[in-house]
């Protein structure tokens, strides 16, 4: 599933989603990943910021609140109408989290009521605290119901995921039913495959070598999809990169969703590899940021 649809698919009109944290968390750097897909830089927010998404005609509103001292107080008022509580942490910031810890109990008559979810940003950092030293510091086992989610909002590690249980802990539902490509893989303009990740070893024997094949030649053509073997080849090609998707026959319906989160994610590595203009690849990092990203497509 594309990063910047997946709120779209998850919340009806009436969810206010109202993100809360202490300042540096990374509130803002969330909002504007789920806007443009990738990581933007930003400044502190001063107050809080109503960001109006309209993804395929449909209103979505995000509040993405203020963290510093003096916009605190703001945090209770907003959450009145709110569907849940989103507090969002720096995992990476231990000496900040009883400060944290005291700023989210101050919520605690809101999320007493309402679910709340816990948000740990940063996990592309080194090194973080664990999920368990996090719950223990913000004294999160003293509530009966929570859910704790790794993200990165700098590579966009589970953002998907966490706003796919999110989706869950307000309806009950599971969101649709895509189904998730079965393999991924990049490759330099050349063809060469950077990096390949399966989640059901259908990379293993000719398949592999068949997209290798047909990536090596079609880097300057048109050929945009294949079909082998009951499976679909889905190709995609930014400037420099170029990247395949392979979902079974049987899930043809989701080819146009696979097709927009592999765009998303070259996308994404073009953002993150400015160095690529410069024809320069460095395919350690491609690697990593794929791997880091590729929960939002592949789960
Ligand atoms: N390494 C890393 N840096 C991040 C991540 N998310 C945000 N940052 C950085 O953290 C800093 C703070 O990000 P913001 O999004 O402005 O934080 P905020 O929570 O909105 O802060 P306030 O508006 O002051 O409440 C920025 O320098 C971001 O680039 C992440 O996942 N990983
Ligand atoms: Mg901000």
């Amino acid at each position: 599933m594309g990063v910047k649809n997946v709120l779209q698919k998850l919340f009806a009109k009436e969810k206010k989603i109202v993100i809360c944290g202490l300042d540096n968390a990374g509130k803002s750097t969330l909002v504007s990943f789920l806007q443009s897909g990738t990581f933007v830089k930003h400044t502190p927010t001063m107050g809080k910021e109503l960001t109006k998404l309209e993804v395929q005609g449909i209103p979505i509103n995000l509040m993405d609140m203020g963290g510093q001292k003096d916009f605190r107080d703001m945090w209770l008022g907003e959450l009145s109408n709110a569907s849940c509580v989103i507090f969002m942490i720096d995992a990476y910031a231990r000496e900040r989290f009883n400060e944290a810890k005291d700023e989210l109990w101050k919520l605690s008559s809101v999320f007493k009521k309402k679910p709340l979810i816990v948000l740990t940003n940063k996990i592309d950092m080194s090194p973080v605290a664990s999920m368990g030293d996090i719950i223990k510091a913000l004294d999160l086992h003293k509530i009966d119901t929570f859910e704790i989610l790794p993200i990165s909002c700098k590579t966009g590690f589970g953002i998907v995921p966490a706003f796919t249980k999110i989706y869950y802990k307000l309806t009950g539902k599971r969101i649709g039913n895509a189904a998730t490509p079965k393999a991924l893989t990049v490759f330099d303009r050349g063809g060469v495959p950077l990096t390949s990740s399966s989640n059901q070893d259908i990379l293993h024997g000719g398949l592999f070598a068949a997209i290798t094949q047909y990536a090596k030649e079609s880097f300057n053509s048109e050929l945009n999809q294949i079909r082998l073997e009951g499976n679909i080849i889905i190709f995609k090609r930014t400037d420099h990169l170029m990247g395949s998707i392979v979902l079974r026959e049987e899930d043809s319906d989701n080819i146009k969703e696979a097709e927009i989160g592999l765009s998303e994610l070259l996308s994404h590595l073009e953002h993150m590899c400015p160095e690529l203009e410069q024809e320069q690849l460095d395919a350690e990092k491609i690697e990593y940021l794929v791997q880091q990203y590729s929960s939002n497509l592949m789960s």
